[in-house]
């Protein structure tokens, strides 16, 4: 039924992941580490056809989605897309593209069974009843500046910078991958506002690169908008949105100098929020993907 949100189970996704490596060549997919309590973090790593196994350097892009435990539309939108790759031959040809479709796997689980709304991992905070930390708060930029030390906080930081089993996983393999490729795009999928921020989201300083960010942005609002009309806005993180620190984007162009850096959030606009009708999960797929698009019509072309 439409209404009652259904959404893929984590096992489900684990198993659908695997028989998606089972089945593809192309499609390598490896445990980068362990959340608070236990559960694999999958990275998934599709390689370019006709990739003869050589150590050479390519353009590489990066997928994170679910770091918000409540976000559910994040990855379920990665596991299309992932889809979407492994069957598109032309669209992945000489690049390497990393995906994690569920960076908080304990908080998705939690929310799928205890509590909807929930959004931090499930970490058990010394000294407070309150359990959690934020894992777009974590990370290892400006950390602290925008965001809580109270662990009862919904943005919570965290002890440390990086003091999370997940965002350290995350890190660290994200560091791993641009020293073997070059990094040129970063994604961290959210929900929900329809809106493509990139950084800084800690000051309003102008982050490099910000002209390409802010033009190949607007390519996919207009991709965005062909399928079903649904209007994507192009901000500025800490302009648009409001201060936040320790975040994936702004780890990702400031430690890897990541040109192009960006948090996602999908749909909607506030009608349903984070719990987006299930009949709502293809076509906020499909539109990201932007088919229709003037990149998609020249890649058809070159066929
Ligand atoms: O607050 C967040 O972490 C993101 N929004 S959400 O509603 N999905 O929680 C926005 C993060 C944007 N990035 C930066 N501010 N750097
Ligand atoms: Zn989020």
């Amino acid at each position: 039924p439409d209404n009652n949100y259904q959404v893929l189970a984590g096992q489900q996704i684990e198993y659908y992941l695997k028989s998606l490596a089972e089945s593809s060549e192309r499609v390598e997919l490896v445990s980068i580490g362990k959340s608070v309590q236990g559960r694999d973090i999958w990275r998934v790593h599709i390689r370019p056809y006709g990739d003869t196994g050589e150590d050479v350097r390519r353009n590489a892009v990066w997928f994170e989605a679910g770091i918000h435990a409540r976000e559910w539309i994040s990855p379920a939108t990665a596991c299309h897309l992932l889809d979407y790759l492994v069957a598109d031959k032309s669209l992945t040809n000489n690049l390497d593209v990393y995906m994690v479709p569920v960076a908080n796997p304990d908080g998705y689980e939690f929310s799928r069974t205890n509590d909807r709304y929930w959004r931090k991992n499930r970490r058990t905070n010394t000294g407070s009843s309150c359990r959690g930390v934020d894992l777009n708060r974590n990370w290892d930029e400006s950390f602290g500046v925008g965001a809580s030390s109270n662990p009862c906080s919904e943005v919570y930081k965290g002890t440390e910078a990086f003091s999370e089993p997940e965002t350290e996983a995350l890190s660290t393999e994200m560091q791993r991958v641009s020293s073997v490729d070059d990094l040129r795009l970063m994604i961290s999928l959210h929900s929900y506002g329809q809106v493509l921020l990139y950084p800084w989201g800690y000051t309003t300083d102008k982050a490099p690169k910000t002209r390409m960010m802010k033009s190949a942005g607007r390519r996919f609002a207009r991709g965005a908008k062909t399928s079903y009309n649904t209007k994507y806005t192009v901000e500025n993180s800490a302009t648009g949105m409001y201060y936040a620190s320790g975040t994936t984007d702004d780890w990702a162009k400031a430690a890897l100098e990541v040109p192009l850096s960006y948090t996602l959030e999908l749909r909607d606009r506030g009608g349903n929020g984070f719990t987006l009708p299930a009949n709502q999960i293809l076509p906020t797929s499909t539109e990201c993907r932007g088919k229709g698009s003037t990149s998609d019509n020249q890649l058809r072309d070159k066929r």
